[in-house]
């Protein structure tokens, strides 16, 4: 059972004191990997409109790019085996032209599935010479349209290349290929007494390469940091066919720029990532998750100063979740709250990891009381055991998936400074209100709700506005009334999911005309036939 504080602080203003538990809810839940066959049941039953069609006022197909013909397919079959080529098959196409929302959909008629690094390097160089556009895929579960193509683009999937290469338990060094699935790559450190330094709710399907192509940020940044600082060396396929090779392993070398990371956030327009050699953290071998209600979002931040300053070195994640995130979500999973004793207005997910189990357990304590005995906090609970932490990390990395069961959902991934991040979701509701288009309750509104949750020690919101059908008219409520909010605070149009296809025309919100020249100076260097994953980015 958990250990529940309110009980607690009735009775005593010591945690340590054994008294008032929840009913058991953890074996109710069900730990949530979206994997593929997982992922459509939750999204809207009907077939998805073309991105081309659905946005070709912005859109058109660019007539540089040539169609296949059979003589590409003749080459690419000398290059890859017949089994690795998917062509002219809309059902086996359908996965990998649809994205995870159900939002974007491409026209392209041929996947590749290459093995190996050298393979990539053949397909890409031919389809450089023969400008046929190209996008690099991993898991498929990106956020912004970014892993599917726009018209007939060839997909390169990275699934086949899915090997760990190596592994040295002294520096805790991982080197794999592209394709290996986060989870798996985590899964083989556990047995090596290591974690892998990014964790996220679609770890049971993304890719590590997709992880550093869209520099995702997951739900421990706030602990290990981003991928700019723990990825040592990548293997990339640049478009005309050379190999960049930099699978480093030393976590200092000065020696002229730094490359790699010009990658890491590319979002597959300068190349194809084929291998990471990545810095993995040695396992925590103490973990505590607390799961706490609050009475506002001031006291979100008043909590999460409190937080940092008493667990300081042990706390490893600090979520927040509005409401109405959780009131979907328990909907979705078809469960009660874990915090069964009524509805806040905000909840908190906080994480410890250390090496030792007492130490933290006070620690954890004797903040949590504290917070309890300041009216910090109204009500929480604190996992009993391993099973007890993962349900409640599966409750909240189920809210993506919850924000998707009425049909739809239009995301946004935000960086605003603390003070002025849940506004956004506020006035988000009121423009939404005063278009008269939401209503979280009776059906007749094609908006159900915006709503709020994010990790906010890394300052970042994820506003999901939850909505019955994708329709233009809810957009044009939405964009570019978001972005510009953003902008007006100082905050990035996207902290974590990348620009694809959804931001592509909208960097300007975020970054000045000098930054986006150099940044199409560079694209253009390394792709100058702009074959990588065109219509996205910038
Ligand atoms: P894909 O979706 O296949 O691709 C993403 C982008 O990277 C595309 O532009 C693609 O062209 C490019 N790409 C993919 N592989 C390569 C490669 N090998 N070389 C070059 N380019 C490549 N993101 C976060 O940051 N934090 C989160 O907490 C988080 N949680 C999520 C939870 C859920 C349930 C879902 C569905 C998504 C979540 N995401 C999150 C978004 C997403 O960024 C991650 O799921 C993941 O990083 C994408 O990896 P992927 O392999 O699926 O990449
Ligand atoms: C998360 O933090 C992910 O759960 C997904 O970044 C957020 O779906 C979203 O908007
Ligand atoms: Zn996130």
């Amino acid at each position: 059972m958990y250990k529940r504080l309110r009980a607690l602080r009735q009775a005593s203003n010591s945690l340590k004191a054994n008294i008032g538990l929840h009913t058991n809810v953890a074996t109710q839940f069900a730990r949530v990997n979206p994997t593929v066959s997982q992922i459509s049941k939750y999204s809207t039953a009907k077939s998805v409109p073309y991105t081309a069609d659905t946005y070709a006022s912005k859109v058109s197909r660019d007539p540089k790019y040539k169609q296949i013909e059979n003589k590409d397919l003749e080459y690419f079959s000398s290059v890859i085996p017949e089994q690795s080529i998917i062509f002219n098959n809309e059902n086996d196409l359908l996965f990998y032209n649809e994205d995870w929302m159900r939002k974007y959909k491409g026209q392209s008629k041929l996947v590749l599935k290459p093995k190996t690094t050298e393979q990539v390097s053949q397909i890409l160089k031919y389809c450089n010479d023969n400008n046929l556009a190209v996008v690099p895929q991993g898991g498929n579960t990106g956020l912004v349209g970014g892993s599917i193509p726009i018209f007939d683009e060839i997909i390169i999937s990275l699934s086949s290349m899915n090997s760990i290469r190596s592994f040295d338990p002294v520096s805790g060094i991982l080197k794999c290929d592209a394709g290996v699935i986060l989870e798996n790559a985590d899964q083989y450190l556990r047995d090596e007494g290591y974690i892998f330094p990014l964790d996220l709710g679609a770890k049971g399907s993304c890719q590590i390469g997709g992880n550093v192509a869209c520099n995702a940020g997951g739900l421990r940044l706030l602990r290990y940091g981003s991928l700019h600082g723990s990825v040592l060396g990548l293997e990339v396929v640049l478009p005309d066919g050379q190999i960049y090779n930099s699978m480093h392993s030393l976590r200092k070398d000065n020696t002229g720029y730094d490359l790699k990371q010009l990658f890491i956030g590319s979002e597959g327009t300068l190349g194809i990532i084929t291998g990471v050699s990545i810095l993995c953290p040695s396992r925590p071998q103490a973990s505590n998750v607390a799961f706490l209600a609050v009475k506002d979002y001031e006291t979100v931040q008043k909590v999460f100063v409190e937080s940092r300053k008493e667990l300081s070195e042990i706390l490893s994640a600090f979520e927040f979740m509005d409401l109405k995130s959780q009131q979907l979500t328990a909907k979705h999973l078809g469960l009660e709250h874990p915090i069964e004793s009524g509805e806040y207005p905000f909840y908190i997910l906080i994480e410890t990891s250390g090496s030792n189990k007492d130490h933290d357990d006070e620690k954890l304590e004797t903040f949590l009381g504290n917070a309890m005995e300041n009216g910090l906090v109204e009500d929480g609970i604190i996992a009993q055991d391993e099973s007890q932490i993962q349900s409640l990390w599966s409750w909240r990395e189920s809210i993506p998936e919850a924000s998707t069961m009425n049909g739809g959902v239009y995301k946004y991934d935000v960086s605003i400074p603390l003070k002025d991040l849940y506004g956004l979701v506020e006035d988000v509701n009121t423009k939404l209100a005063e278009a008269n288009i939401v209503d979280f309750e009776d059906g007749s509104k094609p908006v159900v709700s915006a709503i709020g949750y994010g990790h906010i020690g890394d300052g970042n919101l994820h506003l999901n506005v939850c909505v019955r059908e994708y329709s233009p008219e809810i957009e044009k409520v939405l964009e570019p009334f978001v972005y510009e909010w953003i902008s007006s605070k100082n905050g990035s149009i996207s902290a974590e999911h990348g620009l694809g296809f959804q931001k592509k025309n909208y960097i300007g919100y975020s970054k000045n005309d000098q930054e986006i020249q150099m940044m199409k100076q560079i694209k253009n260097h390394y792709d100058p036939n702009g074959i990588m994953n065109p219509y996205k980015y910038i």
